[in-house]
């Protein structure tokens, strides 16, 4: 078999030729069953047997790895898909800079790899869980087709730490793997692991900001595991990151709809100020500051996915060649860091301000940097479709220091522009910056399940293009 087609011959397509790797066929033909009734529990609510137009990957070529076609969820075809291998790849960065990767684990690195592959495959069910009341109130087929495809995906993507944790790691791994299906999203006992991935997800904006916002993260992180010097990881990243590509597409093209109808409405109404909240909600859409104040809850909570500004795990796993930074690869220094610094943003007496640290401990601290970098980027392309519709708003990143709860930040307060507040402040503006309980109550009020053809809720717009060029009218999920 060549290494970009994938054998469906079997229960678990793959092309990491499982057929003839009997012990680990056998663990994950074991696992398949507790998998496949935690996604009827706690995967997408009331639709297992819609038929839905999905795209299924059936190769990791590049130029042509997809199909689409009409699935029942339950039976779509997950798998173990790892991007073709890279001949004579070498470690590019750390202590092994130079050598030859590696196709098994250390061994003095086992607990360590463990851990970033636990962590995650923690978030991708736990986004499954997140969003599994959404389709209820999906504005149309073909937001509900997109919510779908984003779920198997994130199933998809839990298969690609569990193969690794099962192949790799033994006893421990078959544990672990078993353990990623017992972890349930906003459980007070058993929660997932990370902060954001226990959060609800209740309304469709939350939806479009946490596939904006923090699938995101999933990129910048997939990014610097990509490059990983333990290839298996490298490789599966790196598929798995094609994937991810259109989850970020789906949250910034929801964001920019929604945006697009506002403004239209205003316009039809005759409504020149983005802050007259209340005559714009009369319209049935949601007003530019609600959307902010959307923006700034998301992105602050995914901060917190980077972890502490300073860092041993991350100087640690940088050292030993495991988890690199962003494109790594296309950087131009000694890729080892021993000795260069990096300007890491600290409260130091009071006041917030960049101090040079070693560059090797601030690699967490890097990492978001980019991240703020990257999802400019897309917050310009909404403001841009604001400013085309001639309305004097722009939606702003809030400061990094805003509503953190890890890191050098989560011990103070402040506001949107980085300063300092008190407690009593806090509390008395929190609602200026964040969704109030009425903000979310009037969303709510919105969340109106529109699932005709070729109709769509009146607080979004409809998309410019259909998945696989498909036409408007085109039944993106037959519900059953
Ligand atoms: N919540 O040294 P530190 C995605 C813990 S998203 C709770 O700063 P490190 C997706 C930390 O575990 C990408 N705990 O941490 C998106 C540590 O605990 P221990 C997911 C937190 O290791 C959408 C302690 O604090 N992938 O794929 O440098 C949909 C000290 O922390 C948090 C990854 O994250 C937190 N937010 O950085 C679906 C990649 N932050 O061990 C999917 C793998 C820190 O001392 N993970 N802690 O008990 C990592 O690379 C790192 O573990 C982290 C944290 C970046 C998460």
């Amino acid at each position: 078999m060549n290494s970009v087609d994938v054998d469906y011959d079997g229960l678990i397509p793959n092309n990491v030729g499982l057929g003839a790797d009997v012990r680990v066929k056998h663990a994950l033909e074991k696992w398949h069953p507790g998998y496949i009734n935690w996604w009827k529990d706690m995967g997408p609510e009331g639709f297992q047997e819609s038929l839905v137009y999905l795209r299924t990957a059936v190769s990791v070529d590049p130029k042509g790895w997809a199909k689409f076609d009409y699935v029942r969820m339950p039976d779509y075809r997950w798998g173990v898909l790892l991007a073709p291998p890279v001949e004579n790849r070498k470690i590019a960065f750390g202590s092994h800079k130079g050598e030859d990767a590696w196709q098994d684990v250390p061994g003095e690195y086992r607990a360590m790899l463990r851990r970033l592959l636990v962590i995650q495959g923690d978030t991708e069910p736990a986004s499954v869980e997140q969003q599994r009341h959404l389709g209820k109130t999906a504005p149309s087929l073909y937001d509900l087709r997109n919510l779908f495809q984003v779920n198997v995906e994130e199933g998809r993507h839990l298969w690609a730490m569990v193969y690794l944790l099962q192949k790799y790691f033994g006893t421990d791994g078959r544990e672990e793997a078993e353990a990623l299906l017992q972890r349930r999203s906003g459980d007070p006992d058993t929660p997932r692991m990370l902060g954001a991935f226990n959060e609800k997800t209740p309304d469709w904006l939350s939806f479009f900001m946490f596939t904006f916002f923090t699938d995101r993260d999933g990129k910048m992180q997939l990014e610097a595991l990509a490059q990983s010097g333990f290839d298996p990881l490298s490789r599966t990243c790196r598929f798995m990151l094609t994937e991810e590509a259109h989850h970020m597409f789906v949250g910034e093209t929801g964001v920019t709809r929604i945006i697009q109808r506002t403004c239209e409405a205003m316009k039809a109404a005759g409504i020149s100020d983005p802050n007259d909240k209340q005559a714009v909600r009369k319209l049935g859409v949601i007003d530019l500051p609600t959307l902010q104040k959307k923006a700034n809850l998301h992105f602050s909570l995914t901060l917190d996915l980077f972890g502490n500004e300073i860092s041993t795990n991350a100087a640690n796993a940088f050292h030993a060649g495991l988890k690199g930074r962003f494109r790594e690869d296309r950087l131009t220094d000694d890729h080892r860091l021993e000795h260069g610094t990096y300007p890491v943003l600290r409260l130091v007496d009071g006041r917030i301000q960049n101090v040079d640290t070693p560059a090797l401990s601030a690699l967490n601290m890097r990492l978001r940097d980019d991240y703020v970098t990257d999802c400019s980027v897309g917050v310009g392309r909404w403001n841009k479709v604001i400013a085309q519709n001639g309305i004097a708003f722009e939606i702003k990143l809030p400061h990094v220091a805003f509503h953190r709860h890890i890191g050098e930040f989560a011990g103070i307060h402040a506001d949107d522009k980085g300063s300092l507040l008190s407690d009593a402040e806090w509390t008395k503006k929190r609602a200026d910056f964040l969704p109030s309980d009425g903000d979310r109550e009037f969303i709510e009020s919105l969340m109106q399940p529109q699932f005709e053809k070729a109709k769509f809720a009146p607080w979004i717009a409809p998309p410019r293009v259909g998945i696989d060029n498909k036409p408007g009218e085109f039944e993106y999920v037959k519900i059953a």
